[in-house]
């Protein structure tokens, strides 16, 4: 059957800051109590969404989760009216109001992994919320993330929606950030890549810096949840000098779309062992696999990581040629700059590439691809999203206005200890699940 790829991008919430929250994620320790400035965050984020939904491609939106969390604060022990209950956290344990104003739910490429109903056993797309257990900041997305799919893939005869993956450290899921989907066409059953960073029961290497943050058992687990065969299914490890590196996500060294694979020469363990299965696989399917591999002396994973070259989206055009989208440090790093100026002169299956700045998202290391989560549906999935979610002019206008209404442009450390935060982020999310037609799916709001 017809079907296409959707990304449905994370619009930044109202709290967005710099905590140094994610150790292993060199941006975010290196913007440690920088200040940030929200409202260009939403609407850099924003303008990603609306550009490319002009140029055709399918756009969705997710929206924030409710942040401040009373929810997380009151169930570490703090009482009393929700403005009490943020002044004291602020006083006695910064570290945890910081947690729980976190708008990390942004990067959607870590809500959910997701199969598109072309690979699944039920033909129904499935979705497995990540429990993102390694970071308590994250860790308290799912329950949250789980309510805003279901508003969203509402119809229970195409769309199943799992619960997340218990959270704990044998089961760290992250989502569709250590996964790619590999097909001859989006509507034709494909083969599904999992990659992760340590196997909890097995004995292969693991990294001595940074922690891994998905488990093989994570992984497979949501294989078989999503009911996918073996013949369409494949494991791989990240090297583990990588996650040392600062690559604490497959997405920062590696990108795929249909029947290409575009990553660094040191991305996985045994990588030519890796191409070789994912050949053979994709090739039982009608389909001939491409790696575009950029060796390590002409990009560094430094600067990988610095530039996010690999946490790019690859996107199929209408005409079906590929356009990379890449953040700007790509074009502010000299080696990476030249890399992506090479690909016109090489016989390269990326035939375009799209700059966007998308500085503020960056500084917390999340990139053009931490930014989206990928839905293949087909037609008459399509049909059955929740109208308003798509991105046109209209809804762009309406949240670009919303943004200059509800949003701060300077939100320092501090200020994450103001309770006015909290009400003014209630009022933007409250109007939010009107535009977007959600329901009551916050807290608050029940
Ligand atoms: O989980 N940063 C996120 C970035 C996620 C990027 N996603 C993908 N690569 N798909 C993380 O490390 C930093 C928040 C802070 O420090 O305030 C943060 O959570």
């Amino acid at each position: 059957m017809q079907a296409f790829e959707a990304n449905f991008d994370g619009l930044v919430g109202p709290t967005h800051n710099y905590a140094g929250l994610s150790f292993g994620n060199v941006a975010s320790r290196n913007n440690e109590k920088s200040v940030a400035n929200p409202k260009a965050a939403a609407k850099q984020g924003l303008r990603k969404m609306k550009q490319l939904a002009e140029l055709g491609f399918h756009q969705g939106v997710l929206p924030p989760l409710e942040r401040p969390s009373l929810k997380l604060l009151r169930e570490l022990g703090f009482t009393g009216t929700d403005a009490s209950v943020i002044e004291r956290a602020a006083r006695e344990a910064p570290e945890l109001l910081a947690a729980a104003s976190s708008a990390s739910a942004m990067w959607t490429a870590n809500a959910a992994t997701v199969s598109p109903s072309a690979d699944t056993a039920d033909q129904r797309v499935h979705f497995t919320p990540a429990n993102l257990a390694s970071k308590l900041h994250r860790a308290i997305e799912h329950g949250e993330t789980r309510r805003s799919l279901s508003a969203i893939f509402a119809d229970e005869a195409r769309f199943k929606i799992h619960h997340a993956l218990p959270g704990t450290p044998a089961l760290g899921d992250e989502g569709a950030a250590n996964h790619t989907r590999f097909c001859s066409e989006y509507g034709a059953k494909g083969v599904e890549f999992f990659v992760y960073g340590r196997s909890e029961y097995g004995q292969g290497p693991q990294p001595q810096r940074f922690p891994a943050r998905q488990t093989l058992e994570a992984s497979r687990a949501v294989a078989r949840l999503h009911g996918l065969s073996d013949d369409a299914t494949v494991f791989a490890q990240q090297l583990p000098d990588v996650i040392d590196a600062g690559v604490f996500h497959n997405d920062v060294i590696a990108v795929g779309n249909r029947t290409t694979l575009f990553c660094h020469q040191r991305a996985f363990l045994d990588q030519p062992k890796v191409y070789d299965e994912l050949r053979a696989k994709l090739d039982a399917h009608g389909a001939a696999f491409t790696a575009i591999e950029v060796p390590e002396d002409e990009v560094s994973v430094e600067d990988a990581v610095s530039s996010y070259l690999f946490n790019s989206q690859l996107l199929t055009r209408t005409d079906g040629r590929q356009v990379l989208v890449v953040p700007q440090e790509c074009r502010e790093n000299a080696r990476v700059a030249a890399y992506l100026d090479s690909l016109g002169r090489r016989a390269s299956p990326i035939d375009d590439v799209l700059v966007f700045d998308l500085r503020e998202s960056m500084k917390n290391g999340g990139g053009p691809a931490c930014l989206r989560l990928r839905v293949v549906l087909n037609d008459a999935e399509r049909a059955a999203v929740n109208p308003a979610a798509w991105m046109n002019d209209r809804l762009f206008a309406r949240l670009d206005a919303w943004i200059d209404t509800h949003y701060r442009d300077r939100l320092a450390p501090d200020d994450l200890a103001d309770p006015k935060l909290l009400d003014e982020s209630r009022a933007a999310l409250d109007e939010l699940t009107t535009i977007l037609s959600l329901g009551a799916v916050y807290d608050f709001q029940r």
